[in-house]
Order: structure tokens, then C-alpha cells, then sequence
């Protein structure tokens, strides 16, 4: 299959059980040039799921006992696969079965054959980087004391959405009221999310490569404020939301090196550095536990830092900086990204290589459930509502199964009691399609929503499904976002990604994420008709993919 399945593990056919004392060849040998070119495309392709010592998490292992030839040419000690070259370049090319994407239609030939050469060589080791590193990036472009005391433009921030422009290091700060580009901010490196200050002024973004930018929105035209680069590689920022605490500190996650960051929030002075190197949840020694997903609670001055290779969850108290205190919860591998139930007291992670959902008790600091699901859960930050027969229930997609997993949520209101018996239970699976990235839905809606942009086929890949929620047995609708944006078609995929609620609760905006070159569109729908109510397109609006209402990111309303 010219797998497109999946697009974020990889190279699953690699995989097979093979002792050290086999013999191989000798890795093919590179350039300086060459192995600088190699290096980007790794760094950009490969490394958010390989990482960067390849040892792999949601991709699989690549260091070069798996990669290089075997000295017969054709078999693994345990197995039966051919490695090297040729084999490399044909998975890199057409993909996998098992999740692999195909590069055949970003990468040349030439580069494919690079990039297999590449991977049978011994990973290099990235530099380190400390707090002084991280000191010396800071930089504050308008101090405090010179940033308006009022809101100075007229803007409905609750209604602004900050959109990842993924493949120009931008993000478009959209007006959800009139649906213009109020502004367009250069950012980091393929910006990975943003999120919201306690009181809504501040939205923080991070690049993947490390860049944080502190955007105000109280300005006559919000622009960046400051910036640090928190280190090489990274996923994850977000700030202390416990009252007292507004506005007053960020964290940022990397995935290289493998620690977090805290610092001011106002200003982003780095405060601390903390490495999450290791021992993994099997008792074994990990030299790149990645800074996965991270959320503020409202009821703890503590974030929930989520550590992928070590499948440990860790509870980081922010009252006392200078001696940090850490609860450390072991769940499993490899931990990924998630989001809160209704009441905001747990924490739910999916945990996509053990096919699990990790549930963290915030109150009590501890593991509340470890929940089996369909293969690969991928929540987002999930959605949560009152199921007709469950009660509260939070869901998450699949990128590996054609379903949405309904999970029940404890609640401690008394009308609730009748729904104990299922709480932590899989009380229900929506049948989808695989290749699911991001469910959603609001308070106010009736309806729920889940992409696929992963899915193979393209025009379920350019599609996403909506349920009635008080009937949840009534078929779907499949709404073609690229054929209602009215953009003209492409052969190539414009892939309808991540659903985002309006402020109110009324709207849904879907990006169609094309090519780089491709016109790309955001289509808003109306919640209640499911009709097209605006595309939303424009030559500075390229490759968008994430969207984040400042009202609901801020108070955490999925
Ligand atoms: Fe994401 C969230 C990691 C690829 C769009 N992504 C996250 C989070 C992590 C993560 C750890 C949780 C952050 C948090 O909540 O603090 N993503 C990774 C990867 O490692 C991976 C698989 C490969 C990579 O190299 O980055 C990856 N992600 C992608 C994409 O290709 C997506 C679809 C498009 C893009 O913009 O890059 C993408 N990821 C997103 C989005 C969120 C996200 C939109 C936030 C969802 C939300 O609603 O909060």
C-alpha cells in the first residue's frame, strides 16, 4: 500500500527482534555536504516521531543495528526482512502498512537515497543546552513598563483565533467576528500551538524549533513582545493558571534536549531549567525523554508535564521555584497528548504505542485509571460531554482504528451518582475512520466533531464527520470541507484538519491544509446547520493547520 496511513510513525517494517553480535556491513559513507543536507531533512521529517538519537517512540527505532545491511543481504537475525539501502528507500518512498508516511511525493529521489544512506550511519548526538544558553536567547522586545495598561484596539480578543501558519514560521491572529487577518506574526520554526494566559492577554507560541514568542493583545496591533529559544526541538508551552498565580509564569517543554523550561510570564525570563532524562516506567535508562503535552490546573499552582519515553506524568508545583517540588506518576509508554475532563480535577493523556489513556487525579496526585483503547489514541485535547446514557464521558480519536472512544468521567454533583458504575469504563466506540487527529465539540453545541487527515483515501482525508450527541445512533454527517471551501481541486491532498468552536459556541473553523505553493482556506461552519458560513482564504494564509480561540483555549473548554 503507498501508505499514507498514519502519517506520524514510522518504519515499521524495520522493526524485528535482532541481536548485537550480528554481522553487517559498513554504512554507506557521506559527504559533509551531504550529511549536513541529511541532517535537515531529518531534523524537519523525521525526528518529531524517531527522535533525535533514533531510538524511537512513535516512530520506530532507526539506529543503525536495525538500519544497516545484514552481512548476508537479506535477513535479520530473528527476522526475515532486508535492511539497508534498497529496502530504506522503498519504505521511505511508498511507506508502510504499519503507519509509515510515504515521502515519495515531499522528498526527490535523490534525497530519499540521502536520506537512507543517512539513517544506516550512527546517529550524531545534539549539543546540550543549558540555562545560560537559555539566557543568552532572551530577549524582551517591549519591556513591561513600555506595553499599553488598557486594551488599545477594539478588537473581541475572547473571539480572536490564533492560527498556526505551519509552513512559513507564522502564526495569523483571525478576527473571529468579522473573520479578517488582523495581524500576521513571525513566530518560530513550524509553530506547534498556541496557548493563552490566565487573563487572555498573552498568547504564547511555540516553534518547533524551540522559539517561544509571548504575543500581547492588548496592543493597537498585538505583535510579539518576547522571545526565547527553549532549546533545539520542541511541542509543548503553557502558564500558571492557579489564582494568584495570573499571568506570572510559563513553562515550555522540549524534545530536545529532553527538559522544560519555567519562566516569567510576562517576559519570559528563563527562572529554571530541568533535564527529564531518566528511567522509563520498565526500569530502564533513557538518554531522550521528550517533553510531550503540557496543561495548567486551575485547582493546584502545578502544571502536568507529560514525559513520552518514560511514560511517567509529572505533577511540577510552581509555588516555590527555587525548590521545585515534583510528584512523579508512572503510566505508560509513549505519552503523548491530552486534555481535562469537565470538572478539571483529572487529566487524560493518551498513551498511543500501549493503546491506553492515562488518567491523572490532579486533586489527589495520583494515577486515577489506566484505560486499554483501539489502537494509537489521539486526543487532542479531547472533547467532553453528557452522553444520553453514560452521563459525563470524554473522547478521544484513533489514529490506528476506525472508531472515537467514549470514556466516563467522575462528577461529583449528585445527579450524577447514577453514572459511578461506568466512570474510567470504554462505555461506548463511535465508529470513524482511521487516521483521526483532533475531536471536538463545546457546552453549547448539540454536535461533535473529529477529523481524519491522516486517513489514506483523500476525499475522507479532506472530509470530517459530525454527530448528533442526543442521538448518537443516528448516522453521522460527512461534510467535504475541501469541496464545500470552493477552493479550486488539487491532486494533492488539501487535508481538513482540527475543529475550533467560536467563542459562543456557534461556529466551527476547519483548516484545508494544502501545499506550500496550494491556496489554502479555513472554512467556517455553522454549528447548528452545518453550513458553510465563510471560507476564509488568502495568499498570506499558507499551510494553516492548528486554531486557537483565545476564550476557549484560556479557560480550557473542549
Ligand atoms: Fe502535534 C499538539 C507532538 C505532528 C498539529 N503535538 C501536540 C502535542 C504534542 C505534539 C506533544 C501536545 C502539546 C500540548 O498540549 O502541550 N505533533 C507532535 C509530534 O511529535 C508530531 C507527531 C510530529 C512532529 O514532528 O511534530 C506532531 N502535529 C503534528 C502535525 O503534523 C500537525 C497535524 C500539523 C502541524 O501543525 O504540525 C500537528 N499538534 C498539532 C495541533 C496540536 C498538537 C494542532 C494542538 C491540538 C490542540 O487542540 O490542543
Amino acid at each position: 500500500m503507498k501508505g499514507k496511513l498514519l502519517g506520524f510513525f514510522a518504519l515499521s517494517a524495520i522493526a524485528g527482534a535482532m541481536g548485537s553480535a550480528f554481522a553487517q556491513d559498513a554504512a554507506p559513507t557521506l559527504t559533509a555536504a551531504e550529511k549536513e543536507a541529511a541532517k535537515k531533512i531529518y531534523f524537519e521529517r523525521c525526528a518529531g516521531c524517531h527522535g533525535v538519537l533514533r531510538k524511537g517512540a512513535t516512530g520506530k527505532n532507526l539506529e543503525p543495528h536495525w538500519t544497516k545491511t545484514a552481512k548476508d543481504g537479506t535477513k535479520t537475525e530473528g527476522g526475515t526482512r532486508k535492511l539497508g539501502q534498497g529496502r530504506l528507500e522503498k519504505i521511505i518512498g511508498y511507506g508502510t502498512d504499519g503507519g509509515m508516511v510515504n515521502f515519495d511525493d515531499i522528498l526527490s529521489k535523490d534525497e530519499i537515497a540521502l536520506m537512507a544512506k543517512y539513517i544506516q550511519n550512527t546517529p550524531d548526538v545534539p549539543p546540550e543546552y543549558s540555562f545560560k544558553d537559555t539566557m543568552d536567547s532572551w530577549k524582551v522586545i517591549v519591556p513591561v513598563k513600555d506595553r499599553p495598561t488598557k486594551q488599545m484596539n477594539k478588537f473581541n480578543l475572547k473571539n480572536m483565533f490564533s492560527v498556526t501558519l505551519r509552513d512559513t514560521g507564522e502564526v495569523a491572529l483571525i478576527d473571529g467576528d468579522t473573520k479578517e487577518i488582523r495581524s500576521i506574526v513571525k513566530t518560530g520554526y513550524a509553530v506547534h500551538i498556541s496557548r493563552l494566559s490566565k487573563s487572555g492577554r498573552y498568547v504564547y507560541v511555540i516553534g518547533r524549533d524551540g522559539k517561544l514568542s509571548l504575543i500581547d493583545l492588548w496592543m493597537e496591533k498585538p505583535a510579539v513582545v518576547a522571545e526565547l529559544k527553549v532549546g533545539f526541538d520542541a511541542r509543548s508551552v503553557d502558564t500558571s493558571k492557579f489564582k494568584g498565580y495570573d499571568d506570572k509564569y510559563a513553562i515550555a517543554g522540549s524534545y530536545w534536549p529532553p527538559q522544560y523550561v519555567i519562566m516569567d510570564g510576562d517576559t519570559l525570563k528563563p527562572l529554571k531549567v530541568v533535564s527529564t532524562r531518566g528511567m522509563t516506567v520498565d526500569g530502564e535508562y533513557h538518554p531522550e525523554p521528550r517533553v510531550a503535552s503540557i496543561v495548567s490546573s486551575e485547582i493546584k499552582p502545578e502544571w502536568v508535564v507529560n514525559i513520552k519515553e518514560t511514560g511517567q506524568i509529572l505533577l511540577v508545583d510552581y509555588s516555590d521555584i527555587k525548590n521545585l517540588k515534583t510528584t512523579t506518576i508512572e503510566s505508560a509508554k509513549f505519552l503523548h497528548d491530552g486534555g481535562w475532563d469537565a470538572s478539571k480535577r483529572y487529566f487524560l493523556v493518551a498513551a498511543n504505542a500501549s493503546n491506553k489513556i492515562a488518567a491523572v487525579d490532579t486533586k489527589l496526585g495520583k494515577l486515577a485509571a489506566l484505560i486499554d483503547t483501539a489502537k494509537i489514541p489521539h486526543p487532542g485535547r479531547g472533547a467532553n460531554f453528557m452522553h444520553p446514557k453514560y452521563g459525563p464521558v470524554w473522547a478521544t480519536g484513533h489514529l490506528g482504528a476506525d472508531v472515537v472512544t467514549l470514556i466516563s468521567t467522575p462528577s461529583d454533583k449528585k445527579e450524577h451518582a447514577k453514572y459511578k458504575e461506568y466512570n474510567w469504563k470504554v462505555v461506548q466506540e463511535m465508529k470513524h475512520v482511521p487516521g483521526n487527529l483532533f475531536v471536538k465539540t463545546h457546552p453549547k453545541s448539540k454536535h461533535f466533531w473529529a477529523d481524519a487527515p491522516q486517513n489514506p483515501d483523500k476525499d475522507t482525508a479532506e472530509s470530517v464527520a459530525v454527530w448528533d450527541m442526543a442521538d448518537l445512533s443516528k448516522p453521522k454527517a460527512m461534510l467535504n470541507v475541501a469541496k464545500d471551501s470552493g477552493l479550486p481541486p488539487t491532486k494533492a491532498t488539501k487535508r481538513a484538519v482540527h475543529p475550533e468552536y467560536s467563542a459562543d459556541g456557534k461556529e466551527v473553523w476547519i483548516s484545508l491544509w494544502g501545499g506550500k505553493t496550494d491556496q489554502s482556506a479555513i472554512v467556517v461552519y455553522d454549528d447548528a446547520t452545518l453550513k458553510v458560513k465563510k471560507v476564509i482564504t488568502d495568499p498570506k494564509m499558507i499551510t494553516p493547520t492548528g486554531k486557537f480561540n483565545v476564550y476557549n483555549t484560556q479557560h480550557d473548554i473542549y
